[in-house]
């Protein structure tokens, strides 16, 4: 994929899935990668919190192939330098991992950059520093991000008007198929959700549903 097929594809984009090792056997990587692109997923994240580093590069090797072939962007959770080494399309990296001018400089213009980010002032500086895509929450309080306090709705659609109209925003964080409407009704109109795909008896099916809603 080549930087405008990345940008475009993003541009594009309204489910964000996240293959999170919290969640996720290291044996089932393939599989639920593959449950998850035919359920409908946009975006592809491998979120490895704690994880050895060649568990990490084992799991991505396993990811990029399956994303490639269904055009999807595969987005690696921190580690910028190994995302250019394994030929992913783009780092997402939280508020703590540096300045994005930094990881631009290291990675180069053509890899997408995601910026967590969890109020409107910290999405408005995602944008201005050159992210690509944010994500914006949690919205509701979330196990897959225990203790970081939720942010509610109130600030969605603001984000939404002047953020999110210029660069791809993906609302994040407790979003399940209960509150999906909910948020969308606040202004959202790209989400990532985590947990409640990860969780599913079929998550193919699970993922499919609530791309029929977001999109
Ligand atoms: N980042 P679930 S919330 C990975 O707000 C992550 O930056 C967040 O998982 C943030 O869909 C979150 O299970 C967890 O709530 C999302």
């Amino acid at each position: 994929m080549n930087q405008d097929q990345r940008r475009s594809t993003l541009a594009h984009a309204r489910l964000y899935g996240i293959v999170d090792f919290g969640y996720v056997a290291r044996s089932d990587v393939a599989e639920i990668t593959q449950q998850l692109l035919i359920g409908g997923v946009d975006v592809i994240q491998l979120r490895a919190k704690g994880a050895e580093m060649d568990q990490i590069i084992q799991a991505a090797k396993q990811i990029l192939p399956l994303c490639k072939s269904a055009g999807i962007p595969f987005i690696l959770n921190d580690f910028p330098e190994l995302a250019v080494e394994l030929g992913a399309d783009g780092v997402h990296i939280g508020q703590d991992d540096g300045a994005i001018y930094d990881v631009r400089r290291s990675i180069g213009e053509d890899m997408l950059i995601g910026r967590s980010t969890h109020s409107l002032e910290q999405a408005h500086k995602a944008m201005d520093d050159g992210a690509d895509y944010i994500g914006f929450g949690p919205l509701f309080p979330t196990p897959t991000k225990a203790g970081r306090p939720a942010i509610g709705l109130e600030e969605v659609s603001k984000m939404e008007t002047e953020v999110g109209r210029f660069v791809p925003a993906f609302c994040i964080g407790g979003i399940k198929m209960e509150n999906l409407q909910q948020v969308l009704a606040a202004g959202a109109r790209r989400c990532v959700i985590v947990s409640q795909l990860l969780t599913a008896i079929d998550i193919q099916k699970a993922t499919a549903a609530a791309k029929r809603v977001i999109s």
